[in-house]
């Protein structure tokens, strides 16, 4: 009985965690930002990206107060929750945490690595990075992924590093073990290149949110990388 009793108190719990945890692969393919400053369609996008089977979307909203960003990062994550979607939030851990989504993106500015980790014990936690030397470091800490770029100039964020280019990618690439996503400027005609230096995956805005069919966007950009993947396996 009490060997019973141990195993459901200790068990139990484990299996419970790892059950509603939603866990990061090396084959992340097209990872979604849904950013505010392009739409304020959150949940038919959000519906769009699980219907489309992508293993990860993000929200972003740099220009609303924490208190929106939590209304829309609950109700984005009560959609996801049912999914095997992650939902990650930009920037804010507090946002993140309270909305219960399956992880945080952080950049070189925001809240340190450490400090959100002991905050998101059990989350992913997604760190920008934007050249080597960061990404040494963020592959050594134990970032979930890293989010490399910006690749390509881009105007969706107008205080971004200057672009790094597909070569360096390579390199950073070849130097860490750390899941990497490529971001900045990434559409359906670079995309390729982008994928050729190994990445896990292209973290893609204006060009889906932007263009006149998102949903034809998405269907264009996950048919390269299946299509890619195919001779190319992870
Ligand atoms: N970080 C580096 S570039 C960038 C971010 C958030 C913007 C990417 O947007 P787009 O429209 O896909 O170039
Ligand atoms: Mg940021």
């Amino acid at each position: 009985m009490r060997v019973y009793i141990y195993f459901l108190r200790v068990f139990v719990p484990l299996w419970r965690k790892d059950f509603h945890m939603k866990n990061i692969n090396k084959n992340i393919g097209l990872y979604f930002i849904i950013d505010g400053a392009f739409t304020r369609d959150f949940l038919g996008l959000t519906k769009l990206a699980i219907n489309a089977d992508l293993k990860i979307i993000q929200y972003r909203d740099k220009n609303v107060e924490p208190l929106e960003m939590l209304k829309n990062a609950i109700k984005i994550q009560e959609l996801t929750e049912k999914s095997d979607t992650i939902f990650i939030v930009n920037d804010n851990v507090d946002v993140a945490l309270k909305s219960n989504a399956d992880g945080v993106h952080i950049g070189q500015k925001d809240e340190k690595y450490e400090n959100v980790r002991k905050l998101l014990p059990d989350k992913i936690i997604g760190l920008s990075t934007e050249n080597i030397e960061q990404s040494l470091i963020a592959d050594k800490i134990g970032a979930d992924y890293l989010g490399v770029g910006p690749i390509f100039s881009t105007p969706t964020k107008p205080d971004a590093a200057p672009p790094i280019g597909v070569k360096k990618l390579a390199e950073i690439v070849k130097s860490t073990t750390t899941p990497i996503v490529a971001i900045g400027g990434i559409n359906h005609e670079n995309l390729e290149n982008i994928l050729e230096t190994g990445v896990n995956g292209v973290a893609i805005i204006s060009a889906i949110l932007a263009a006149r069919n998102p949903e034809k966007e998405v269907r264009k950009i996950t048919s390269i990388i299946k299509r890619f993947r195919e001779r190319n396996p992870l």
